[in-house]
Parts: C-alpha cells; structure tokens; sequence
C-alpha cells in the first residue's frame, strides 16, 4: 500500500479511502498535499477491485479549508498557469471509478472545489461550505467557477462566489451543492447505503453511465445523445445486462460480474 505525508490511504473491499491529514492547518491543501492527492488517486485507479472512492477529511473539523494560503501569497503569475490543482481536480471527476466526497467540517475555496469534482456530496451538520477566495483578492481557479455553476446554476454559483458567504450542510443540499444531508450520528448509515446501492449494480453498467454524463454534459445534445446510445449498445453485449434482465424475470436479484 500506498504511504504518504499528507494522505492517508485505505481499502476496504470494493472501496478506497482518501483522507486528507493534515488537520493542523484544517487539511489545507499546498502543492505537496496536491502532488500525493494525485499519487494516492492514480494508485486507486489502478486497483481493478476498487469500485468507489471515498475523499473524507481528518481531525474532526474539516474536509479541507482550501489551498494553503501561505503558499498562495507567494504564488506569481506563471505559478498560476503551471499549478496541478485544476489538472489533479479534473482527473478526479473524469475518474472511472464512482468518487464520493463526505463533509464533516470545513469545505472551503480550493476543498469545496475538490468535493465539486467529486460525483456524489454527503454533508452533516457540521459542514460549513464556501467559496472566500475573492475575500484573497483570488477566485475560485480549480474549477469552481465552472463546476459550481454547472451544479447549482449561475445565479447561485454568482452568488456564493461573490459575497463569498459560507453557507450549512442543510442549505447545501437544498441548493443541490451537497448531494445528502445527515447528521454526523447517522453518517456512517448514509454512507452505507449509498455504497451498498451503487456496488449492487453492474461495474460496466456503472462505468459507462458516470462517463456518459461526465462527457456528454459539455457537448452538444446530439453528440451528448449519440455517447449515450453507443454506450448503451455496448451494454447490450454485456453478460450483466443479460443477468441483469433474466433476474428480473426470474424474481431474483441479479449476480453481476461485470462481464
Ligand atoms: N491555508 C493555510 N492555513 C490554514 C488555512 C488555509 N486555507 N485554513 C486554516 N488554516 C490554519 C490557520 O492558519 C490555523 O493555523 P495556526 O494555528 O498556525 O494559526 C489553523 O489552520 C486553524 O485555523 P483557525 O485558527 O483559523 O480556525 P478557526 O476555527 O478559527 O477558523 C476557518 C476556521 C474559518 C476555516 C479559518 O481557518 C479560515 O477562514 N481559513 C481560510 C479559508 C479560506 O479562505 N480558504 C480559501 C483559500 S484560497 C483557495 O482555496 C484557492 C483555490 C484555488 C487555487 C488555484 C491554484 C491554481
């Protein structure tokens, strides 16, 4: 297994764990951390038994509270351009295994950033989500201003940008920011269940719909409809959807092999 400073990787079964470490600094994120966040999900990609990641924050008070500011105000123009966050961001939402972000804390700038780029968002009541940068004379630059306004919408994303206000687990999720909400005692339940619904489904299945919606969502309808029908045709040369439709004839539930 994997060792880093910053990371903490683990496996249980089918799902990987990612947790940030360094809650001294509420698991800011400086370019090391980014580097071994990187390392730690391309070691997890690899692993053809891992189906789920799961990115969590350690220390009890945060996901992560953003890029670390000490290094940002040394950062000059050209940092700008060749910094990995975006990049490192990017390959996690285009990730083939499914990815969810748990919210237990603090989930700000370049952290609420990194729970974007993940597919799912589950939030207790101690999560406090936000976007400050513009509060640092910076903006939201690994993707925020694109991907929360896909999310939540433009008014929204304008809003919680602009005036950079932090806003609870609950609210997030009305706002469609946060995917689940629940209470830190039942988080372990959520999670569970949520898992536990996607493993039950055909991996290939489950592959191939992530990257049909990834992909197609900046595309056109026409190309976003045509990935969606070669995908689907590709699903119907699987063994899983012939398991899959015989098990619901049969009143049974489906063994899918991802074949
Ligand atoms: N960077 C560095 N250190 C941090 C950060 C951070 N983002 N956040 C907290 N810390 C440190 C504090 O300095 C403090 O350290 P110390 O004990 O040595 O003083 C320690 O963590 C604990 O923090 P606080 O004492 O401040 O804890 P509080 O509970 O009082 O406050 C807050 C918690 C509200 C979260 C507060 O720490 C805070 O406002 N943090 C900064 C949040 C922020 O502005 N985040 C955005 C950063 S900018 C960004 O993310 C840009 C992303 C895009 C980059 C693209 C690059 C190309």
């Amino acid at each position: 297994m994997l060792t880093l400073d910053y990371i903490h990787l683990s496996i249980v079964e089918q799902i990987g764990y990612i947790t940030l470490n360094r809650p001294e600094v509420l698991n800011a994120l400086d370019e090391k951390m980014v580097n071994e966040l990187q390392e730690a999900f391309t070691y997890l990609e690899k692993q053809p038994t891992i189906r789920l990641i799961i990115v969590q924050g350690a220390g009890g008070k945060a996901f992560a509270a953003g890029a670390d500011i000490k290094a940002l105000e040394k950062r000059t123009p050209l940092d700008g351009l060749t910094l990995g966050m975006q990049h490192v961001y990017t390959q996690i939402e285009q990730s083939a295994k499914v990815t969810i972000a748990v919210i237990n804390g603090f989930a700000l700038g370049g952290g609420c950033e990194l729970a974007l780029a993940c597919d799912i968002r589950i939030a207790t009541e101690k999560a406090k989500f936000g976007l400050p940068e513009l509060n640092l004379g910076v903006l939201p630059g690994a993707g925020g201003t694109q991907r929360l306004t896909r999310i939540i919408g433009k008014g929204r994303a304008l809003d919680l940008i602009l005036t950079g206000r932090i806003v609870s687990g609950e609210e997030a999720q009305q706002m469609g920011l946060a995917t689940y909400y629940c209470t830190e005692t039942k988080l372990e339940q959520k999670m569970h269940e949520i898992t536990e619904a996607i493993l039950k489904k055909s991996p290939i299945a489950v592959q191939l719909t992530k990257q049909a919606v990834h992909h197609g969502f900046d595309v056109d309808m026409q190309t976003a409809q045509w990935i969606e029908k070669l995908s689907i045709s590709l699903l119907f040369g699987t063994e899983d959807k012939a398991e899959g439709t015989r098990a619901f004839i049969e009143k049974r539930p489906a063994n899918f092999t991802n074949q």
